[in-house]
């Protein structure tokens, strides 16, 4: 008979009340009646005179049960049960470890009083899910540390530690990291001696806030989440809670938080929430899987792309030697750490003896000798087929058996490299996306000949650097930048054909994308895909194609990096402004191809960019260069700025309907031609036969 997942018993005068349901605690319906039952029966037992409430295992509560969203209600709700709490005769203590977060919080936040071990955390991340806090969290939060705390914990779902919690008022006190459940009901005795009663969040009075507070902090938000529901509803239950009584504000929450629930936004959102989570659960791989530890790392190569690399090493405390035969090159890698390191420090992020630590953690050698002993070794160095393979030939002459080679390479072939060793085997690229230590994606390409070892490793090597791994296929551009060609090859024909390079970008930046496409060329380096053009064989024989780039490029306008680009920008500025040179020659070209320039309203330009996204993704599935379509939408949301709330987009082709999807690329196929616009045969088929990608399996191994 499965255990019980919240138990009970009594020591020194204090019910404690157990929670015990791997992994993270969730409150899954089991838990909720587990939760009042137990209640019920402390309040009514003599034995007791308060109530401590605590988890087993390796947190706290991490919140309502996400599994459970989207199917029917079942009573009680986390609601009635927070309600029962509030309600309790008995003083009711929350001992909190690990995370306590969403629910969960809001549930220490019934609870009249809170202890919390020093190494936890708490934090409101249900915005995260496109929610809002469903359980008076909206109403408890801003009577405790004020409105504007509230806000901005709640919107930007960040958690904050334990001594910051006890300073603005969530936690009532935080112990050393030892018997949590001996000081909880200490703790409860102690309240008792001095009969400091019970204190309910939600008798507090409602907060303060000065006149116009509400519509600045709306104001101050809408720059940053562009058609993002949760946050705006977010500020509705503040205001509330400001302006009505907790009975009032938990209703109005209680609507705003149905609404997200109900909306496309969080369902994209809740997708990749477990898309995440299954990335790396690959056919062929399991916790069986041996892996290789990696404690040492080798990266060739001291350019924007190594130093990134081997930060992101050094900040988990990885220890580091980066080679560059190139001695000044050298130093200026480990002068660009340096700077990197001291922004941190800067910001506060980073104390001194904090930047001194990492910074010892780095080694810097032209001498392949030193990698002798290391346990991984990532190539770094420039993008060309000859260089990467004498890198190669030299750390298979170095490195030791069993070390993991791995190439950073964005677009050349990984089993050509490999074939530069005699362990292709060993061979992996590792696909770091720029700057490398701040983003999260990490493109595991896998070689014919990459064995399932190194695969695994390398999935856990990327949580070890705190990023997100996903293994894809050896195609050119990999998942992420082989779709991105689709996308940047509509924004450069839309140029021609009428759109300026500032509607485009702003068509695609009001829709969710971080940035826009012209912004992002000037940002990475017209040069650079410029050169990769150049060194393909396979692109279409059209005039048009990447027309506007490649003139730009060859003019020596290669993006911020030269003050001009597509756009113009001010010294020292990295603001992108119209450049009407760049407008006289879009204008000229198009007149030369005989192309009839028209207005194009900003949803065909949405269109367009967005479902040659699609239509690529599509094919990568086909091709099996990915293994599941979730795969494609992580890498986008957490690579190219796709907005998470749109899910990634191959959600967002399931939510937009596949049959539209479908009609439409049939249209644009026959008004643009064959050579951009084919539509794949796996979105016909699940158009048609009323499917979605979310269930595609897709392919077995990438
Ligand atoms: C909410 O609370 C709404 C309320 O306001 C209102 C209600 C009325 N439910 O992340 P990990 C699974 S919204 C179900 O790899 P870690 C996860 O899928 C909720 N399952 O571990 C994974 O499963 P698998 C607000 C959950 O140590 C396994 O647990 N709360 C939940 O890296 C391990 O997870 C949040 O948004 C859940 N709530 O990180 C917190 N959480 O092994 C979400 C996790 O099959 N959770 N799972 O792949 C987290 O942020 C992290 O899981 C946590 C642990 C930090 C707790």
């Amino acid at each position: 008979m499965p255990s019980l997942p919240v138990t009970m018993t009594i020591t020194s005068r204090v019910a404690i009340i157990t929670v015990d349901n791997p992994p993270v605690n969730a409150l899954s319906h089991a838990v909720r009646a587990g939760l009042a039952k137990q209640l019920s029966v402390a309040v009514a037992d003599d034995a007791a005179d308060a109530i401590v409430l605590i988890c087993a295992g390796r947190t706290f509560f991490a919140g309502a049960d996400i599994t459970e969203f989207g199917k029917p209600a079942r009573d009680p709700s986390l609601r009635d049960v927070l309600a029962q709490i509030d309600a309790s005769p008995k003083l009711t203590v929350a001992a909190i470890h690990g995370t306590a977060l969403g629910g969960g919080l809001e549930t220490a936040l019934a609870c009249h009083h809170r202890i919390a071990v020093a190494s936890a955390k708490v934090g409101l991340p249900e915005s995260q899910l496109g929610l809002l806090p469903g359980a008076g969290g909206t109403q408890r939060l801003p009577r405790l540390v004020g409105a504007e705390a509230a806000l901005d914990m709640m919107i930007s779902g960040n958690p904050i530690n334990a001594g910051a919690a006890l300073d603005n008022g969530i936690l009532d006190r935080v112990i050393a990291d030892d018997d949590l459940q001996a000081a909880a009901v200490s703790y409860a005795g102690e309240l008792l001696r001095q009969g400091t009663g019970l204190r309910r969040v939600s008798q507090l009075p409602s907060p303060e806030v000065g006149d116009g507070f509400f519509d600045e902090y709306s104001a101050k938000i809408k720059r940053r989440t562009r058609g993002f529901e949760a946050p705006e509803r977010i500020v509705a239950c503040v205001r509330a809670a400001c302006e009505h009584d907790f009975a009032r504000g938990l209703e109005i929450e209680g609507e705003l938080f149905a609404a997200c629930m109900a909306s496309t936004q969080s369902a994209a959102m809740r997708h990749l929430f477990f898309a995440e989570r299954a990335v790396a659960k690959l056919p062929g791989i399991d916790r069986n899987t041996p892996r290789r530890p990696i404690e040492t790392v080798g990266v060739v190569g001291s350019g924007t792309m190594g130093a990134g690399i081997a930060l992101a090493c050094m900040n988990v405390n990885l220890p580091v030697v980066m080679l560059d035969t190139d001695a000044g090159a050298l130093a200026r890698g480990r002068a660009s750490i340096e700077k990197l390191l001291a922004v941190q420090v800067d910001k506060g992020r980073l104390t001194a003896s904090m930047r001194d630590a990492r910074m010892e953690l780095l080694t810097t050698t032209d001498d392949y000798g030193a990698f002798s002993e290391l346990d991984l070794a990532i190539e770094a160095v420039f993008e060309t087929m000859a260089i990467k393979q004498t890198v190669f030939r030299a750390l298979d002459a170095h490195c030791k058996p069993g070390a993991i080679l791995a190439t950073n390479t964005s677009t050349l072939d990984v089993d050509l490299i490999a074939k530069a060793t005699a362990r292709p085997e060993d061979v992996v690229g590792l696909h770091f996306f720029s700057p490398a230590h701040v983003m999260r994606l990490l493109e595991i390409v896998r070689g014919r000949a990459t064995s399932i070892e190194v695969i695994a490793s390398s999935l856990s090597f990327g949580k070890q650097v705190n990023k997100i791994g996903v293994v894809v296929g050896n195609c050119f551009g990999f998942v992420g930048n082989r779709m991105f060609y689709g996308y940047t090859r509509e924004s450069q024909l839309l140029l021609l054909e009428g759109a300026a390079p500032e509607i485009i970008d702003q068509a695609l930046t009001d829709w969710g994308m971080a940035m826009g496409p012209n912004a992002v060329g000037d940002l990475a380096g017209l040069d650079v895909s410029y050169k990769v053009r150049q060194e393909r064989t396979d692109l279409p024989d059209d005039p048009r194609y990447f027309l506007i780039a490649t003139l730009l490029a060859e003019a020596g306008r290669y993006g911020q990096k030269t003050g001009k680009g597509t756009y113009r920008y001010e010294a020292g500025s990295r603001t992108p402004l119209p450049d009407p040179e760049v407008q006289a020659l879009i204008a000229a070209e198009s007149a030369r191809l005989g192309i009839q320039r028209r207005t194009i309203p900003a949803d065909e330009i949405v269109e367009r960019c967005i479902y040659a996204l699609i239509v690529e993704g599509c094919r990568i599935l086909e091709e099996g260069f990915a293994v599941k379509a979730s795969d494609i939408d992580v890498i986008w949301v957490n690579g190219y700025g796709f907005p998470r709330y749109r899910g990634g987009p191959m959600l967002y082709a399931d939510l937009v309907g596949l049959d539209k999807v479908y009609r439409r690329v049939c249209e644009f196929r026959d008004i643009h031609g064959e050579q951009y616009w084919q539509p794949p045969a796996l979105l016909r088929d699940l158009a048609r036969s009323g499917g979605s990608l979310a269930a595609y399996p897709g392919a077995t191994t990438p």
